[in-house]
């Protein structure tokens, strides 16, 4: 089965300060997601900082950034509404009306490195219905085995009908679960049949999980916004060699590299 490489070009932690690479404005992000495009990405995860570099579910910077997107290449968005620890719900989930053809959704709250990172239950739903009005497909966020649950228990009440479900499994988040592979197998071992899912691996063991997500049949993201460095020691000069990385390793795997059509077929 072919890969789906989505690119995580910035994220909500990382400042230019850490990798001066790092894209945060509408242009930046654009163009290092244009390049990740060339070299095989079809879906794009795209957070939006401000004037000042700050996370924010400001609509109109989301706008100008999906349409810069869209100038360059067909690839998919995939808007973020995690957004930023410090954004309220009610501002992230706004974003949906954008209808973008992919959203996060998060279906729980959780201690997020040293900050908390707000899903309420009640919010969360509101959201799931109204991504499901607008057609907006969700990326159901997995930081714990009670995050699968929760998601679930959304499908089974009728929430999310969308077949098939997607899931991001998220490992080493402080305050989810470590980055291990037996954190990895048992959660693949608990999705549901016939769902579409990837890894997304943070910080150190980006590589190493991201490869044993490959191999064990599911998608991959790359990008500045899971891990800064290629390697130990190693800033990557921007998103283009994490991509890149990742192409080469489902190559390698024997995976085809999915394209922009392939994947919104599968979806
Ligand atoms: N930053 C990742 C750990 C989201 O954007 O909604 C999770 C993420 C969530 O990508
Ligand atoms: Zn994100």
């Amino acid at each position: 089965m072919s890969v789906t490489i989505t690119v995580a070009t910035t994220g909500p932690i990382a400042s230019k300060a850490d990798n001066a690479w790092l894209p945060t404005q509408p242009d930046e992000i654009a163009e290092q997601v244009h390049e990740a495009y060339k070299v095989g990405a079809s879906v794009a995860h795209v957070h939006i900082r401000d004037a000042q570099d700050q996370p924010t579910a400001d609509i109109d910077i989301a706008r100008i950034t999906m349409e810069k997107i869209a100038e360059r290449c067909p690839i998919l968005i995939q808007l973020s509404t995690g957004v930023g620890l410090s954004v309220p719900f009610e501002e992230r989930e706004r974003l949906v009306e954008l209808r973008p053809q992919m959203a996060t959704l998060n279906p729980c709250s959780m201690s997020f490195g040293a900050g908390e990172f707000r899903n309420p239950p009640a919010d969360v739903e509101r959201l799931a219905r109204r991504m499901e009005e607008l057609g907006v497909k969700p990326e159901l966020e997995i930081y714990d085995t009670g995050h699968l649950e929760a998601a679930l228990r959304l499908r089974d009440a009728g929430v999310l009908s969308g077949e098939p479900l997607q899931f991001s499994i998220v490992l080493g988040i402080r305050g989810g679960m470590a980055a291990t592979a037996t954190n990895l197998i048992t959660l693949v071992d608990r999705l549901p049949q016939d769902c579409v899912w990837q890894v997304i691996a943070i910080g150190r063991a980006n590589l190493e999980l991201t490869a044993m997500g490959l191999a064990l049949g599911g998608n991959a993201r790359a990008g500045l916004e899971d891990t800064l460095y290629l390697r130990k020691g190693e800033l990557s000069q921007g998103n283009l060699p994490l991509v890149q990385r990742v192409a080469e390793l489902a190559k390698a795997l024997d995976r085809p590299i999915a394209s922009v059509e392939e994947t919104a077929d599968r979806l």
